[in-house]
């Protein structure tokens, strides 16, 4: 398996893109530094011209004219410009990251306090993931600190998935940085996004919405494999679950 993607210790940029989602934002960041950039050292340049030629030293008799029409003009018509080259990329990028429509399974996520419950509705897998206890993490065997869940989600190579959104009790947001996906769950209602992984590998995530003393406790881990091997865990979840449906029609029954 390739290197898991998590975040590393004094880690300045994002992580590595494995998503087509990602990828783009990952650009666009790039893209809005360079034009940050250049703002901050034109800015820069006009302060210290204004500091240098028109200290009291230099310029002793201040001129006293206090409009000039070109000049408003130019600062009023060059932000809405620059305004404009960033909203067009940004937009084009929301509706990309929206919804894809030519999904080819579908994955829902469930917030609880304080674990995931995840269900794939075109395969009726479903179980829960809840994060593992301090004591549970092998640190040296790669592991790591509230990252691990006892339960991975499995999602297959190179597939559109649609990924709906919701929760029981208070909003939760189920975010997978290499994926570009962040989402609110919001009691009561579903929300809609997609991915498409493009890397094998294990991927972590965590909740990202403030929901309880447990926040911190209820991670994300994501293992992309090729489709032949997620058919076969599909196969292995269904398998598991009916084995264990008698004892919980017992129980359901009780
Ligand atoms: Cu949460």
């Amino acid at each position: 398996m390739p290197q898991p993607s998590f975040p590393g210790p004094w880690q300045l940029g994002l992580q590595t893109p494995a998503s087509p989602v990602a990828e783009r934002l990952v650009s666009f960041h790039t893209f809005l530094m360079w034009v940050i950039t250049a703002i901050t050292l034109f800015v820069l340049a006009l302060l210290l011209v204004c500091i240098f030629r028109f200290n009291e030293k230099a310029n002793p008799v201040p001129a006293k004219w206090s409009h000039n029409t070109l000049l408003e003009v130019i600062w009023t018509a060059i932000p809405v410009l620059v305004l404009v080259v960033v909203a067009v990329p940004s937009y084009k990028l929301l509706y990309f990251m929206d919804r894809t429509n030519e999904a080819e399974m579908t994955l829902k996520v469930t917030g609880n306090q304080w674990y995931w419950s995840y269900e794939y509705t075109d395969s009726e897998v479903s179980f829960d993931a809840l994060s593992l206890l301090p004591e549970e993490i092998d640190l040296a065997k790669g592991q790591h600190r509230l990252l691990e869940t006892d339960n991975h989600v499995v999602l297959p190579i190179d597939t559109n998935i649609r990924i709906l959104f919701t929760a029981t009790d208070v909003i939760h947001a189920w975010a997978v940085p290499a994926f570009g996906v962040k989402l609110d769950n919001m009691p009561g209602r579903i929300n809609e996004s997609w991915t498409r992984p493009t890397k094998l590998g294990r991927f972590y995530g965590q909740c990202s919405e403030l929901c309880g003393v447990d926040h911190s406790n209820m991670p994300i881990v994501v293992d992309v494999v090729s489709k032949e091997e997620f058919q076969k865990w599909v196969a292995e979840k269904k398998q598991a679950n009916a084995d264990s449906a008698p004892s919980n029609v017992k129980l359901a029954a009780q």
